[in-house]
């Protein structure tokens, strides 16, 4: 994390629109200003800005001062790690907010609803999200609790299924709610990273309930509670949404 932090892997000419975007936005307001005492920031993250002068400079110490930022620029390019099938943890655990057996059975008439900044808000049926175009990954998924497991999922990448409904992809939140009461929302930019996918299916078979049948959201560049399990709406929004373990004092933005 910190050579990346040190490092970033793109060149400034490539990210400077994002940048000046960001500060538009009001994102880098605070950070710009700090920019000003490069020496401070030097002591406080370990960069080394000497070779650095001027604005570059000065948006380079932003980038390793702030991770948030960092990871807003980067995430679309930054991939989580993928396995081989012989990693699969078999059994694979399940894990929800309530502690006893309460899975819920998918609704009858499932569909999943589209709400907010987005062009086309027609529901979705599960066979229309079937016939979208599908990618596999094998990843691991790490829970806050301290485990981990590397699993197999496949389904829609969000950013496909997000332009496909024509979604306002400069809006600063997707926001899922879940059918169990469950809810979790990420930023933009990972949303739109490619492995972020809603998946279907699970070690190439549909979903089990526990898993989240029947439609989940797989991020693998997040901590566990972000993949919400269950799915029924995904709103796209710039009002912080929260989420049902944000509400109760998680980390927000829980990954890279
Ligand atoms: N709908 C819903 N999604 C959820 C949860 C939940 O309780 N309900 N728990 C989260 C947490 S904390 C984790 S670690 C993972 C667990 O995913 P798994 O059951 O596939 O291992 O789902 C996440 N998504
Ligand atoms: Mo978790």
């Amino acid at each position: 994390m910190s050579d990346q932090r040190n490092k970033p892997a793109v060149s400034m000419a490539e990210i400077r629109p994002e940048l000046e975007r960001l500060h538009r936005r009001g994102f880098l307001r605070g950070a710009l200003s700090l920019g000003a005492s490069l020496g401070s920031l030097t002591l406080l993250t370990g960069c080394d800005l000497s070779t650095h002068s001027g604005v570059d400079g000065a948006l380079e110490a932003i980038l390793c001062f702030d991770d948030r930022v960092q990871a807003a620029l980067f995430s679309r390019k930054r991939l989580a790690k993928t396995y081989p099938a012989s990693a699969i943890t078999r059994p694979f655990r399940f894990n929800a907010y309530y502690a006893e057996w309460q899975v819920r059975p998918v609704p009858d008439n499932w569909v999943l609803s589209v709400a907010g900044l987005v062009a086309d808000r027609r529901p979705w049926t599960l066979p229309a999200l079937m016939a979208l175009p599908q990618q596999g990954q094998i990843t691991r998924h790490i829970c806050i609790e301290g485990w981990s497991q590397i699993g197999q999922w496949s389904g829609v990448p969000l950013g496909a299924f997000l332009r496909r409904v024509g979604a306002d992809l400069s809006a600063r939140y997707v926001y899922f709610k879940c059918f169990d009461g469950y809810s979790t929302s990420i930023d933009m930019a990972s949303a739109l990273q490619p492995q972020t996918i809603l998946a279907l299916d699970f070690e190439e078979k549909p979903l089990a309930p526990q898993w989240g049948a029947p439609l989940r959201l797989r991020i693998p560049t997040k901590l566990g509670f972000k993949s919400a399990k269950n799915l029924e709406a995904i709103e796209v929004t710039n009002k912080y949404p929260g989420g049902y373990w944000e509400n109760r004092g998680y980390d927000w933005f829980a990954g890279v």
